[in-house]
């Protein structure tokens, strides 16, 4: 007899649910049976890809996130990007007119208008990078780490694009979308209530079993968006991660490429560069400045009188907390509250909690 590991078991229930959902045409008298097969794939892919691996460790692939935020370059082998970050940053990848000359993460960083971007390197993703195949595993999970993905192919393979977009979307990366507006609230007991003042196109009924499905048993959940059955599958579940990307078609000195000739089915229209070159290179940085939504505050010292003397380049809805951790943990440790003044201040030198979120132009005095 064949051995099969709980892992191949798990891969052919997958499989097998997977083919279930494709064979049952999606109407209201299968909404309930579907919600019930989406839940169940969710939970067995959860299993599958956060189960700890044998033997531990990454292998050179744990980076630690340095600088103001972090970015990762995603996309097929060749593509560009190790030529790419070393055009951007202080970085020396290897570079090399074969696939996956790139084995690990080569991180570099980029200083752009006060900010400091890391930018990471890392190999080639192909289709279908499923988990523990290849590098694949590890790749995703440098790509769940970061505060902004480039996707990228050449103008040879602009359909990588949407392939790529595709794989990420099938390990629980949601690309370019909010959280579910979902609050669930577990109880001790009481069963399920839904709470929504919105029509939704999925029944009450659906979304509870959804929910027991995925381990949910008593609780109030209050839905404030119109939501799809994937999404309530998403925000139930505990791996999804929710992480904007712009997308990158590089080698545009290799032909005379049109954008137009092209259906991305992306939700934003790809940047042209070359890499080699350098066109396009400063609209890349821009975007990417753009899209990390920085702002610039200024803190105010003991003793000093507000003003602009010490400003800081921070991501868009940092909250003052974490701004006392970014100056030091042992400042930010007996720091309770703050005043601030100019942009967000209701009044000059107002005492805020920590809870508060900086907004561009903000003075603050950490008291
Ligand atoms: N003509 C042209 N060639 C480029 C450009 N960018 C990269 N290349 C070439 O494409 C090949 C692959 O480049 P790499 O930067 O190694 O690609 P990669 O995406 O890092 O590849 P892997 O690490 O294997 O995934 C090399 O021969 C590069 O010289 C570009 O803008 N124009
Ligand atoms: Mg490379």
């Amino acid at each position: 007899m064949v051995h099969m590991s709980k892992n191949d078991i798990m891969q052919m229930q997958i499989k097998r649910i997977e083919k279930e959902i494709r064979d049952t045409p999606y109407h209201k008298g299968t909404e309930h049976h579907i919600g019930r097969l989406r839940a169940r794939l969710a939970k067995l892919k959860e299993s599958l890809e956060f189960k700890p691996q044998k033997g531990g460790g990454g292998g050179g692939y744990a980076v630690k996130k340095q600088g103001d935020a972090t970015v990762v370059l995603v996309g097929p082998p060749s593509a560009g990007k190790s030529t790419l970050i070393n055009k951007l940053t202080n970085a020396q990848s290897k570079v090399a007119p074969y696939s996956f000359t790139t084995v690990t993460v080569i991180p570099g960083m980029m200083n752009y208008k006060d900010a400091k971007i890391q930018i990471l390197d890392v190999p080639g993703l192909i289709e279908g990078a499923e988990a523990g195949k290849g590098r694949g595993r590890e790749v995703l999970s440098v790509v769940r780490g970061a505060d902004l993905l480039v996707l990228i192919s050449d103008v040879d393979r602009p359909q990588a694009l949407r392939r790529i977009s595709n794989t990420l979307e099938e390990h629980g990366i949601r690309i370019n979308k909010n959280k579910p507006a979902i609050r669930v609230e577990k109880k001790l007991s009481g069963g399920l209530v839904v709470k929504t003042n919105i029509t939704q196109p999925v029944s009450r009924e659906t979304i509870k079993e959804i929910a027991r499905e995925m381990g949910i048993k008593n609780a109030e959940i209050s839905i404030t968006e119109r939501l799809t059955l994937d999404r309530i599958v998403d925000a139930f579940s505990k791996n999804r991660v929710y992480i904007p990307a712009i997308y990158v078609l590089n080698k545009v000195d290799t032909k005379n490429f049109q954008l137009k000739n092209y259906n991305f089915q992306t939700n934003k229209k790809p940047i042209l560069i070359s890499a080699e070159t350098g066109q396009g290179i400063d609209k890349l940085k821009e975007c990417l400045w753009n899209e990390l939504n920085f702002i610039r505050i200024y803190l105010v010292k003991k003793d000093e009188e507000p003003g602009f003397n010490n400003p800081m380049t921070i991501r868009k809805e940092t909250k003052l907390s974490d701004v006392a951790k970014m100056i030091g943990t042992e400042f930010a440790e007996n720091k309770k509250k703050a005043r601030i003044w100019g942009n967000g201040a209701k009044f000059p030198a107002q005492e805020v909690s920590l809870t508060t979120q900086a907004q561009d132009g903000m003075q603050i005095k950490f008291i």
